[in-house]
């Protein structure tokens, strides 16, 4: 991948310099709801998620990120094809920035799609307390839906008595079973976002998965949707939901979704955990949209150059195996690990989970 990461930078774009700060720092916010008190965070320019990055496909990119914190951090892009010295990994391609340091950023993004910023120094940390953005890369010509909305999923793991994140990082019990997992999840910040729509609407939902651990299983409700693009890169076909999919931690999922719920009703994106299912974000559907329903979306336009060939790759099999709880090689079909999708199609995806033990996190 390092050939193919090397972008070169059009001269007349290395005239245009626009180095925006960008400031890792502590805030206090109001994490939980409002009969909580706040929450102390770690944050690019003390939010979380951090301010929303966009430009469109080759545009070039610039960030002196400015760290006020009490550590070292350093910010990795994640996904995006890059020069490996602003690839942002602390102690591999560059010394993390010390407290009351800088460092400049300055990349050029070969790729539409939804990819994401966040803290590459202690991640598990860091990332865990709110060091974590957007950053969308807009295709060349506008695509056809109504409006877009950018959908951060996480979770956190928070004392309810004090209302802070548990200072708990790198427990051994999280490091030998599914990794931290929170017991507060949010959608850009926010417990229960609900949005409002209009029949009929297209919209284009871009998830984003910044949490730790926590692999969501999600479904529609009230909405039909196609998935048009993984993880920055899109489909060659649309495939239709038909069922619960899953958003992996750092994996980013987008959706073209149609607004099927009746006026006065709402639609969901549902997140489905072990028997129950949470509304993640609602879709309020505050009246009839001007335009009939669209017919099946087209594919968005693919990336050129970001593809291997695929026609020579082999197919290796991956064993994950380990774990403290012991048993997990048999929930494994087998001994195989097979891909994710195969876990959710046959119901062991769960199973899984529950063998490794790893959703007891602390009430
Ligand atoms: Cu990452």
């Amino acid at each position: 991948m390092s050939a193919a990461g090397l972008v070169c930078m059009p001269n007349s774009l290395l005239a245009q310099t626009d180095m925006r700060a960008v400031t890792a720092r502590i805030a206090d916010i109001q994490l939980l709801p409002d009969d909580y008190g706040k929450t102390q965070i770690w944050g690019f320019d003390g939010i979380a998620p951090g301010p929303e990055i966009r430009v469109t496909q080759g545009a070039r990119v610039q960030r002196r990120i400015v760290n006020e914190l009490p550590d070292p951090t350093s910010t990795h892009w994640h996904g995006i094809r890059i020069d490996n010295a602003m690839d942002g990994v602390a102690g591999l391609t560059q010394d993390a920035i010390r407290p009351g340091d800088s460092f400049d950023y300055d990349f050029v993004v070969p790729d539409a799609g939804t990819y994401w910023y966040h803290a590459h120094n202690r991640s598990f940390e860091q990332v865990a307390r709110g060091l974590q953005g957007a950053l969308i890369v807009e295709e060349p010509e506008p695509i056809d839906i109504d409006h877009e909305e950018v959908l951060i999923l996480d979770d956190w793991r928070i004392d309810p008595e004090t209302a802070q994140i548990a200072d708990t990082f790198g427990a051994m019990h999280d490091l030998s079973h599914a990794g931290r997992l929170g017991n507060y999840i949010t959608t850009n910040g926010v417990y229960n976002l609900a949005k409002h729509v209009k029949r009929h609407e297209r919209l284009r939902l871009r998830l984003i998965n910044a949490s730790n651990a926590r692999i969501f299983q999600l479904a529609l409700e009230g909405l039909e949707g196609w998935i048009v693009a993984m993880d920055g890169m899109p489909l060659a076909t649309p495939q239709p939901v038909e069922g619960p999919f899953l958003l992996s931690s750092a994996q980013r999922v987008d959706l073209i979704v149609d607004v099927t719920a009746e006026v006065g009703s709402a639609g969901h994106i549902v997140q489905l955990s072990r028997d129950e299912s949470f509304s993640q974000v609602a879709f309020e559907v505050t009246g009839d949209g001007t335009s009939a329903r669209r017919g099946t979306p087209q594919p968005l336009p693919p990336n050129a150059h970001a593809m291997p060939d695929l026609g020579s790759a082999r197919d290796i099999a991956l064993l994950m195996e380990g774990g403290a709880m012991g048993g997990m090689r048999g929930a494994m079909m087998g001994g195989r690990m097979s891909s994710m999708r195969d876990m959710m199609e046959t119901g062991n995806f769960w199973a899984f989970n529950g063998a490794v033990g790893g959703m007891d996190v602390p009430a």
